[in-house]
C-alpha cells in the first residue's frame, strides 16, 4: 500500500511538526489539558536562517509563532525560564544563523543543560554541499572538513545531531523530543540546520506530521530498591529531606508535604527545590547549605539519614560537602547518575510516585518526637526572624541592603490588596540576591521561586523574566537583578515591552560585583577589580551609569527610588501598570543578612606575600577538615 507523502523542504516540515506537537500538561492546580508543547519559535535570522526557516516559519505563524528578540543568548535564556516555569512540560524552540548568532546561544545551552532545562536550538549551519566555502562566519578548521562552530554544543546539549539530508529528520527530530520530555534525560537538544538542506524538498509520509499527544513519563521505583530505602529511613530517629528541583518538576509537592507530615520529618530546600513545600509550612525549616537558614543548617548538622529527594547535592546544597556529610544519604531520583551520588543509597523512581511509594512501605513509621518537635520551633522561629529582616527599617542616612528591598516588595502586594504577593514569581540568577532570596523570599505557590542557582549565569534574570511571563502572563513577576547582571544582558526588557509582556526590573545598585568583592576579602584578597570605583585607571573617568534612563531608553517606565520606603510605593504602582518597569534602587554591599550560611569551598593559594591570603588558607584548611571523602 502507497504511503500517502507531502512534498516539503526540510524547514516546512520541521515547523510542521513542531506546531503539531501536543503534551498532556499538569497544571499546578492538579488540572490537566492537552497543549501545544511548542509554545512558540525565538529567531534572529540572518543569512544561516531566514530563507529556509524563516521562510517556513512565516508560513505557519498563525499555528506556530514566531517571536524577535535582541541578543541569541537573551532569547535562548527567555525559552529555558519559559520551560522552568511550566515544569518543563512545555518548550520553546530557538533559531539563529550560522556563527556568531549560533554561538551566543552556547553559554545558554550550557545553563540548559546543568539545570536540567529542556530548549530545541536550531542553529543554522554551513553548506552541505562545501562549494561556497568558507560561506561568511563559517569557522574552518585545518583538519576536519566537517566540523563547525555548532560543534560547541556537543558537550552542552544532551542531545545534537547536524541535519545533513532530508530523511534524517524523520529519526532526529522525534529523538530530540523524546530526550527533552524524558525526565531523566531532559535538558537541552540541538539539530544543526545547514542552510542548504533546509530548502531541500522531500516527499514525507503524511503520518509524520499527526504525531500522537506527549504524555510524562513516570517511572516507579523497584522493589528491592524500595524496600532497602525504607529500611534505611527506618534506621533514622533525625531523618531530614532535602528538596531538590526534582520535588517541583515532578509536582510531586502535594505528596512531600503528606509524606512529611505522616512520619514527621523536616523539610529543607535547595535553590532549585525552594517553594516544595509553602514557606509557612510548620516542617518547612527554610533554605539548607551554603545559603541556607540557620533552622535547616543547624538539623542538617545533627540529623543521621538525610533523604535527598530530586536534587544533583551541588556544592552551595551540601556546604561543599561537610554539612551533613557525617549523615546516611537516602537519594530519591528519577536520574540514576544522581540518585548514585556521594555514595548514597539509591532509590530511582519519580519524585511523585516513589515518595507515595515509600510512604505506603514506612507504614506508620515515624521519626523521633523530639525531633520533631524541635524541628518545628526552629521552623517557626525562623518565619519570625524572615520577618525582622525584611521589614527592618535602614537607619537614617544609610543605605539599604538586599534583605530590606526583599521586603518593601513582598509588602507592596498587601499595600494594594493582593494577597500578600503569593502569586508573585521572583526571578534571579546571580550575585548577592541567591542567598538573600533563598532566605528570606516567601513561596507560597510551587514555582513562584524562579532562580537560576545552577549555572548562576549573569544576565538570565530579565531574559528569564520575560520567558516566565510568556508562560504565566497572568502572574506578577518580578525580576531582581545586581547593577553587573543587569549590565550583563538587558536588552529583552525592550522585547518585553514589544510583546506587551510586562515584567517588573528591581535592580539593586551597589556600584560593583559586590558579591566577589566580598568572597575576595574573605579569601584573603585585596579589593581588585570588582567594585566599579576601584576600577577607574589613571585618566579615567568614574561610572556613572544612569541605569532608569537606560530602562526608559528601551521602552520601559522606570524610576530611581531614594529610599525601600519609596520604593514599595512605587512597586504598587508598577504592580498596577501595564508596561515593563524598572525601579532602581542604591544598595550597599557591605551588608548582608549574617543568619544561617555554611562554608563553601573556594580555594586559597598556599603560598602568598599577602599575610591575610595566608589566614584565609589556615582557615580554608582547618574547615576542610569536616568535608568527607
Ligand atoms: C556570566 C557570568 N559571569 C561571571 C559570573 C561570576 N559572578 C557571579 S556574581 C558576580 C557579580 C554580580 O554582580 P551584581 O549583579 O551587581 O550583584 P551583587 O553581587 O553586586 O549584588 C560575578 C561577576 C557569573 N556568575 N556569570
Ligand atoms: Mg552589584
Amino acid at each position: 500500500m502507497d504511503r500517502k507523502t507531502v512534498r516539503l523542504t526540510v524547514a516546512q516540515a520541521l515547523v510542521r511538526y513542531l506546531a503539531a506537537l501536543k503534551a498532556e500538561v499538569t497544571q499546578p492546580d492538579g488540572r490537566t489539558e492537552v497543549l501545544p508543547y511548542c509554545g512558540g519559535v525565538f529567531s534572529i535570522f540572518g543569512h544561516g536562517n531566514v530563507a529556509g526557516l524563516g521562510e517556513a516559519l512565516q508560513a505557519e505563524k498563525a499555528v506556530l509563532p514566531t517571536f524577535r528578540a535582541h541578543n541569541e543568548q537573551g532569547m535562548a535564556n527567555a525559552a529555558i525560564a519559559y520551560a522552568k516555569t511550566n515544569f518543563r512540560q512545555r518548550i520553546m524552540a530557538v533559531t539563529s544563523s550560522i556563527g556568531p548568532g549560533a554561538t551566543n546561544m552556547v553559554t545558554s545551552a550550557a545553563l540548559a543543560h546543568v539545570a536540567r532545562l529542556p530548549v530545541l536550538l536550531l542553529p543554522g549551519d554551513v553548506f552541505v554541499s562545501r562549494l561556497p566555502d568558507p560561506v561568511l562566519q563559517q569557522v574552518e578548521s585545518f583538519e576536519q572538513g566537517d566540523l563547525s562552530a555548532n560543534d560547541c554544543f556537543r558537550p552542552v546539549t544532551r542531545y545534537f545531531d547536524r541535519i545533513t539530508t532530508p530523511e534524517q529528520l524523520l529519526v532526529a527530530l522525534p529523538r530530540a523530543i523524546q530526550v527533552m520530555t524524558d525526565p531523566a534525560q531532559c535538558g537541552p537538544v540541538c539539530l544543526a540546520l545547514p542552510q542548504d538542506v533546509q530548502t531541500f524538498a522531500h516527499d514525507w509520509p503524511e503520518d509524520f506530521f499527526q504525531p500522537e499527544v506527549i504524555r510524562f513519563r513516570r517511572p516507579p521505583a523497584e522493589s528491592r530498591e524500595l524496600a532497602a530505602a525504607a529500611e534505611l529511613l527506618k534506621s533514622a530517629k533525625k531523618p531530614l529531606i532535602v528538596a531538590g528541583g526534582g520535588v517541583l518538576y515532578s509536582q510531586a509537592w502535594a505528596e512531600l508535604a503528606a509524606f512529611a507530615e505522616a512520619h514527621g520529618i523536616p523539610v529543607a530546600e535547595s535553590q532549585a527545590g525552594k517553594g516544595s513545600l509553602a514557606w509557612n509550612h510548620p516542617l518547612n525549616l527554610g533554605s539548607i547549605g551554603v545559603t541556607g537558614s540557620p533552622a535547616a543548617n543547624r538539623l542538617a548538622e545533627d540529623c543521621d539519614v538525610v533523604f535527598a529527594v530530586g536534587t544533583r547535592l551541588q556544592d552551595f546544597t551540601t556546604g561543599s560537602h561537610a554539612l551533613y556529610a557525617h549523615a546516611k544519604l537516602l537519594s530519591l531520583n528519577v536520574q540514576p547518575f544522581d540518585a548514585g551520588k556521594k555514595r548514597g543509597r539509591m532509590l530511582v523512581a519519580d519524585a511523585r510516585d516513589g515518595l507515595s511509594q515509600l510512604g505506603a512501605a514506612l507504614g506508620d513509621w515515624k521519626a523521633d518526637a523530639a525531633w520533631t518537635a524541635q524541628a518545628r520551633d526552629l521552623a517557626a522561629g525562623w518565619v519570625a526572624r524572615v520577618t525582622e529582616l525584611t521589614l527592618n527599617t535602614p537607619a537614617a542616612g544609610t543605605l539599604p541592603y538586599d534583605a530590606e528591598v526583599i521586603g518593601a516588595v513582598r509588602e507592596s502586594a498587601a499595600d494594594i490588596g493582593l494577597d500578600s504577593g503569593a502569586s508573585d514569581i521572583v526571578v534571579c540568577a546571580a550575585g548577592t540576591l541567591p542567598a538573600e532570596l533563598h532566605k528570606l523570599w516567601r513561596s507560597s505557590m510551587p514555582g513562584n521561586y524562579h532562580m537560576d542557582y545552577a549555572y548562576s549565569c549573569m544576565g538570565y534574570e530579565v531574559a528569564g523574566g520575560l520567558g516566565a511571563k510568556m508562560a504565566r502572563p497572568e502572574r506578577e513577576v518580578i525580576v531582581m537583578v545586581g547593577d553587573g547582571s543587569y549590565m550583563m544582558l538587558n536588552n529583552e526588557l525592550a522585547t518585553s515591552v514589544m510583546l506587551g509582556r510586562k515584567i517588573i526590573v528591581v535592580l539593586l545598585d551597589n556600584r560593583g560585583y559586590g558579591c566577589i568583592e566580598r568572597l575576595q576579602l574573605k579569601s584573603g584578597g585585596a579589593s581588585f577589580n570588582n567594585m566599579l570605583d576601584d576600577c577607574i585607571p589613571e585618566g579615567g573617568v568614574p561610572s556613572a551609569i544612569d541605569f532608569a534612563m537606560n530602562g526608559r531608553s528601551l521602552g520601559a517606565e522606570a524610576v530611581h527610588v531614594k529610599d525601600v520606603a519609596e520604593l514599595r510605593r512605587e512597586m504598587a504602582r508598577a504592580r498596577r501598570a501595564t508596561r515593563s518597569q524598572v525601579l532602581v534602587i542604591d544598595t550597599t554591599h557591605h551588608r548582608t543578612t549574617g543568619d544561617g550560611g555554611a562554608w563553601w569551598e573556594v580555594a586559597v593559594p598556599q603560598v602568598s606575600q599577602r599575610p591575610e591570603v595566608e589566614a584565609a588558607h589556615a582557615r580554608y584548611l582547618d574547615a576542610k577538615k569536616k568535608q568527607f571523602n
